[in-house]
């Protein structure tokens, strides 16, 4: 057991090995992108998603654009993690006293367990981008809490575990539309309803231009003997929009504000054609991460150009050496 991540293992975890005489710390599934265009009856694209190991195979909630282009959250289930099953009909949300609860639009989720229970922040609409917030405990029935962060806000992600006994969120204030801005920040509670104590983690911009418009959190942060480690995206504005790339952090594991590292340099940017060409071109997206702490490999599950879903794998202890030899904090 290497015992840099700290968790559990999971032998059944999708893998290969990084392709010969390739330099890079993060290197592409040949087989992607594992999700197409039309992926269900309604669906147009199902990218920027969250997966989890669930009961000796997977769970998913993924966002799926319908054809009248409104983001909206189904489940899925896989057996591989490759090949999914996803839901023709979005999730049928209600309130703590099961009454419908639905949304109007939602996107980009992330999936994590915290003691026993599985908790989803997406992108709501509150009027107005804002945090969202669900729970299940059986993947059957979704409940909706009180929403997190009001707007305007985007990419919330909840930490795998309390931290001295709160509740952390990550989060990216933002505007109403397409943001030219965005710095990383924390939240914490102590019932995931109310929301405080907020710190400022992470500034966009700096000389590392692949990060200067904006950044935000991408997976549940991966607890590891190091720190906690962030995989999240950073956007750099060209003549033709936006390009979202990733980058990675390690932050203190009792005070989460604090960035120990921070990669100078992205570790993914758009380059396969299911990344450059899409929807939205030039988007790479990370939203999860599959681990396995026997061996520290790591699958990440990211959306490409807003319309695929793609896995890219990376080890971790490669990973945290090379964030800590080329890291520029600031
Ligand atoms: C962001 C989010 C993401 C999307 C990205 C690129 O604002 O909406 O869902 O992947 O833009 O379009």
């Amino acid at each position: 057991m290497r015992e840099t991540i700290i968790g559990t293992s999971l032998p059944n975890l999708l893998w290969e090995n990084k392709p010969e005489g390739l330099h890079e710390v993060v290197w592409r599934y040949s087989k992607n992108p594992i999700i197409g265009w039309n992926p269900t009856p309604s669906g147009a694209r199902a990218f920027n998603s969250a997966v989890l190991a669930y009961k000796g195979a997977f769970v998913g909630i993924f966002r799926i654009d319908h054809k009248n282009s409104r983001p909206l959250l189904h489940y899925g289930s896989s057996e591989d993690a490759i090949n999914w099953k996803l839901e023709p009909e979005d999730i049928n949300w209600v309130d703590d006293n099961g009454k419908p609860a639905p949304t109007s639009y939602a996107y980009d989720p992330r999936l994590v367990k915290i003691e026993d229970t599985y908790y989803t922040t997406w992108c709501d609409d509150f009027p107005g981008p804002s945090i969202g917030l669900g729970m299940t405990r059986d993947f059957k029935t979704f409940t909706r809490l009180e929403n997190a962060i009001m707007p305007f806000n985007r990419n919330g992600v909840l930490f795998p575990r309390k931290i001295k006994g709160l509740y952390v969120m990550l989060s990216r204030p933002s505007d109403s539309g397409h943001t030219p801005f965005g710095d990383i920040i924390l939240s914490y509670s102590h019932d995931l309803t109310f929301w405080g104590k907020h710190r400022h983690v992470m500034a966009s911009g700096g000389k590392n231009w692949w990060q200067a418009t904006k950044i935000g959190a991408g997976p549940v942060p991966i607890e590891t003997r190091e720190g906690w480690l962030l995989l999240y995206h950073g956007v750099t504005t060209t003549c033709n929009g936006f390009v979202y790339s990733m980058g990675a952090a390690l932050l203190d594991l009792d005070d989460p504000s604090k960035v120990l590292y921070r990669t100078r340099d992205y570790i993914l940017t758009p380059e396969k054609q299911y990344e450059t060409v899409g929807f939205v071109p030039n988007v790479v997206f990370p939203c999860a991460t599959l681990l396995d702490a026997e061996t520290g490999r790591i699958a990440i599950y990211y959306g490409a150009a807003d319309t695929y879903t793609a896995i890219a794998f990376t080890q971790v202890d490669e990973l945290i050496a090379h964030i800590k030899s080329n890291s520029e904090v600031f």
